[in-house]
Order: structure tokens, then sequence, then C-alpha cells
């Protein structure tokens, strides 16, 4: 059997990659079996997929790796916000299969303790896991690794000599902030060059010591002179980590992700990433006042604080605040684009270009002013929607998109599959299944209309121990189920920013029926969550 006969017998068997891994391999040796290399960006929306009308981001790294990658364009988290999301993408499960959807660290959820986190299933099976950054939201998680870079860390923040750093606000904000929001929301709102070097004079708040210049989370100075002569910021260190890791010889395929924190809140980066987007060509993302007056007022009414920080800037500054907010967020969108670039460079450089599985996505998407709300955490298309590339070397879908609805939840058994390692990954221990289905129909083609997984996208929001609330994303609409029975209905086709509640609308009777039984069959063939009675 010739090299290339074995390797087309081995995609038939799905035992690996679909193009990789055979290359200049003997004729008699199995393939070998394809690395990975998963970057994954906190509350990155989805202008990194540069929509119209929408600020123009720019990302010319995640651009050229979706040039060569399937882009989904449909993509959705199971619950949009870090620490739940970035739980159900490394178990491969829903919120409702763990019962959690908070922000609990992984080892202390009870359900998950019979689950094999993606990372650990790989090392599991013969790779080297290396990781670094905001992985999980906690980091490492546990002895998921065999190696590990630094833990989360969203500084350098300015400090008042007292406290934890991470809870300052930076005095250029604090005046304009602390008439508008209450003291405490304050350091979410931070933003700006990290040129903009703090200077809390002592006593300028009562019982503070004052400090001048920027620090670390543990209350150590950052040192800085200029945007060239600098320490690192933790992203920063994460993609040179990483970067040493692509550099290394490796006996062995290798699973390596990137957590990097930015574009998450605190909205510094170096100053030439604000020197991008001047001001003059910031626009504002597709706005409608009023919007929010025909949501289901279950959701309307949940979660202030977003609403409350959006309410804040708009009181502080009006449109002109609201512009410098979306020219931030873009700076640091660029600024994780560039660090992005530096892996991905590092990767065409080594010897293991050709052989590695490269998937970059967020953890959840980012209102940026949309229904009168700066922050995620929503049912709606801009706190769920990622970016989701995914390159393999070889497959037919390379340089294309795929408009079917799909989850991250997805991530994990498409890259067991891809790699070949199998998709039980809890047989030995709490024996779930994963609830998520292998995208590589996709991958060969990404028109096809059917897979083996749903035709909608699930993911859900629960406050509390309160009844949780679902939503399906289907190719053209968006329904939403509360846990009071109240329901939201959203036509793409006609309306790609749910702006009009078509819930109700007699015209839509037979599609909002339709995409109810969708959401109760996915919850029915997952788990039934015990308080979820919206009304049957
Ligand atoms: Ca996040
Ligand atoms: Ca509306």
């Amino acid at each position: 059997m010739t090299g290339r006969r074995r390797f087309l017998k081995s995609v038939g068997l799905g035992a690996v990659a679909l193009g990789c891994g055979a290359r200049g391999r003997a004729a008699d040796s199995a393939p070998a079996k394809p690395n990975v290399l998963f970057i994954i960006c906190d509350d990155l929306n989805d202008w990194a997929l540069h929509p119209a009308r929408h600020p123009r981001a720019k990302t010319p790294n995640m651009d050229r790796l979706r040039a060569r990658s399937l882009s989904f364009t449909n993509a959705h988290v199971a619950v949009p916000v870090c620490g739940p999301s970035r739980k159900c993408l490394l178990s491969g499960l829903y919120p409702q299969t763990i019962d959690d959807y908070g922000f609990a660290p992984w080892k202390s959820v009870k359900a998950l303790k019979g689950c094999v986190p993606l990372p650990l299933h790989f090392r599991n099976n013969g790779y080297g896991a290396y990781g670094t950054g905001k992985l999980l939201h906690e980091g490492a998680g546990g002895d998921f690794y065999t190696a590990y870079g630094i833990g989360p860390d969203y500084g350098p923040w300015p400090w008042r000599g007292k406290g934890r750093p991470m809870n300052t606000p930076h005095p250029l904000q604090f005046e304009t902030w602390k008439k508008h929001l209450p003291v405490g929301m304050h350091r979410d709102l931070n933003y700006g060059p990290l040129s903009n070097v703090p200077v809390w004079k002592a006593g300028a708040v009562k019982g503070m010591p004052g400090a001048k210049g920027w620090y670390c989370e543990n209350g150590k100075p950052f040192r800085y002179v200029d945007d060239n002569d600098r320490d690192k910021t933790p992203d920063e260190i994460s993609a040179d980590w990483a970067v040493d890791i692509l550099k290394k010889r490796h006996d062995r395929p290798f699973y390596l992700g990137v957590g990097f924190i930015r574009p998450h809140t605190p909205l510094y980066a170096p100053k030439k990433y604000f020197d991008m987007f001047p001001m003059k060509d910031i626009r504002l993302p597709p706005y409608r006042k009023d919007d929010l007056s025909d949501c289901a007022s279950v959701l309307r009414n949940r979660w202030q604080w977003g609403y409350k920080k959006y309410s804040a800037l708009i009181k502080a500054g009006g449109e002109k605040a609201w512009k410098e907010w979306v020219r931030a967020y873009l700076a640091c969108m660029a600024f994780v684009d560039d660090l992005a670039g530096k892996v991905l460079d590092a990767l065409d450089k080594s010897e293991y270009r050709d052989n590695t599985i490269v998937v970059l996505t967020g953890d959840n998407g980012y209102h940026v002013g949309e229904k009168d709300c700066i922050q995620k955490w929503h049912l709606w298309d801009e706190s769920t929607r990622v970016p989701l590339f995914v390159h393999v070397p070889g497959a037919k879908g390379n340089g294309r998109s795929c408009d079917h609805p799909v989850s991250l939840i997805d991530v994990y058994p498409t890259m067991a599959d891809l790699c070949g390692i199998g998709g039980q990954p809890n047989k030995n221990r709490g024996n779930a299944p994963l609830d998520g289905h292998s995208l590589r129909p996709f991958l060969e083609n990404p028109e096809r209309k059917d897979w083996d997984g749903p035709a909608a996208a699930l993911m859900a929001v629960r406050d509390n121990r309160a009844s949780p609330h679902f939503s399906v994303r289907s190719r053209r609409y968006r329904y939403t189920l509360c846990g009071n029975g109240a329901e939201e209905l959203y036509d793409h086709e006609k309306d790609p920013h749910e702006w009009t509640n078509l819930a109700g609308n007699q015209e839509y009777e037979k599609t909002q029926k339709h995409l109810r039984e969708e959401l109760i069959t996915i919850l029915r063939k997952t788990k039934m969550p015990k308080n979820f009675k919206p009304g049957n």
C-alpha cells in the first residue's frame, strides 16, 4: 500500500486529521498525529469577522489565519461569559449537563469531577500538553498540562497604594465616572494608552497612600518608561512563552493552548494601537434607541452592570465618550491580533507548520453600546457570537466559510476526532458523553446542510440559582425561551441586529413553535434543568 493510499484509508477510518500527518512519512509508517495550537482571546466579539457597517477592526493576523482556515460565521458560545463559557468549551458539555452557569472553578464543580478536560485528554493520549494565560477562567485549572506559562492577569493597573491594584480605577477616568457610577464599578471602565501613566496623589481618596506608575495584580510595580522601554504585559509574556514552545524540538505531538486577556477590560494597550484608530474615523456600532423596549422583561431587567456602564459612559461624555470606548476596544483587539500573529509566525517558521491544526476563537462576544449595554452575559448575538477559525492542513474547507450554526462545545469533539484520540474521554470516570459534535463534515464540505449535530446552536444564562434562560440560533433565526416562559424571536434575514422581537407575531407562529421544539429537544437529549418549566 502506498503512503497516499494508506493515508486515505486512515482518513476513511476517521483515525487522523484531514490532510496532515502523512507528509514526509515513509510508506510503511503510521501517519504522525497532528499537533494542535488553540488560541482563545477574552471578550473577542465578531468584529474580527469584519461585519458590514460595524466599526472597522484591524486584525491582519486573524485575517491571514482565516484565509487558510474554515471560518464558522455562525459560531456561538454555550454561556456568554468568561468562566462558564470556558468550562463548557474545555469539557465539551452544556451548562445544563454540568449544572453550572457561573464562575465556580473547574475543581469545585461536582459534575466536572468525572470529566476529563480537553488538554488532559490530549495528555492522556500521548501528547505534550502546554498552556499559558487565561484558558479556564482560573488558568490551568489543575494538573491538566505538562507545563503552564503564566496564569490569568488583567494588568497592568493603576494603584492607590492600598488594596488590590485590580480594583483601582484610573485617575484620569475616576473623576468623570464617579458622578455616574457607584464606586467599585469604575475599574471595568478603564481605558487608554499605557502612556497615560497613572498618578494617584496621597489622600486624593481618603485613607489612600497614593502611588505613581503602573502595577501588576500582585502589587509589584510594572516598569514603564515609554512604549519601547517597559515591562511586558501578561499577554506579551504568554505570547513569548508560546513562541518558545513552538521553537522547541518535540519528540511527541503537542497541544498548545494560548489564552490572551485582551480585548477584555481594562482596555489598556500600547499607544501605537490607539494611534491606528484616529478618533475622526471611529464609527459607532449599529444601534437603535429603545431597542430594549420589546425584549423579554426578564432578560432586560437582569444583570444591570452592562446597562449601568453604558449609561454612565453616555452621561459622562455622550457620543464622544462612546466613540472613545469603541476606539479603546479596537486598539485592544489590534494589540491581541499582533500577539496572535507572533505565535502564528513562530508556527510558520517551525517544523510543525504543515502538521498543526490551528483553532482561534473567543470566549464570548461583547456589546459595545448595542442594546444600551457595554458587556456580555446576554442571549443576543453581540454576546454569544464569536469568530471561530479552524485550520486543518489540507482540508477542503480552508479559505472558505460556513454559516451553519455551531457551538464552541463542538471544539472538543472536533479536535479529538481530527487527532484520532477518541471521542469518549470520560469513559473511565463520570462516563458523560460529550454534548458537542465533530465539525469534520464541514471541514470537508462547508456547504453541507446537515451533520450529526443539531440544526441550531444552544446557549444559556442563569443568575444565581434562578431558572436558566435558553436560546437557540438557527441559520436564519434566534429564538429564546426564558425560565418564566417569556420568548423572543429574531429573523436575521430581515433583521441582522435583532432589533425587532417577533415572538407572538402570527406570521411567525409556525417558526416560533418549531424553534421551541428544537430547543426543548436539545434539552431533553442532554439534561432538562429541574427548575426550567417555561409554561409547558
Ligand atoms: Ca470573556
Ligand atoms: Ca428591540
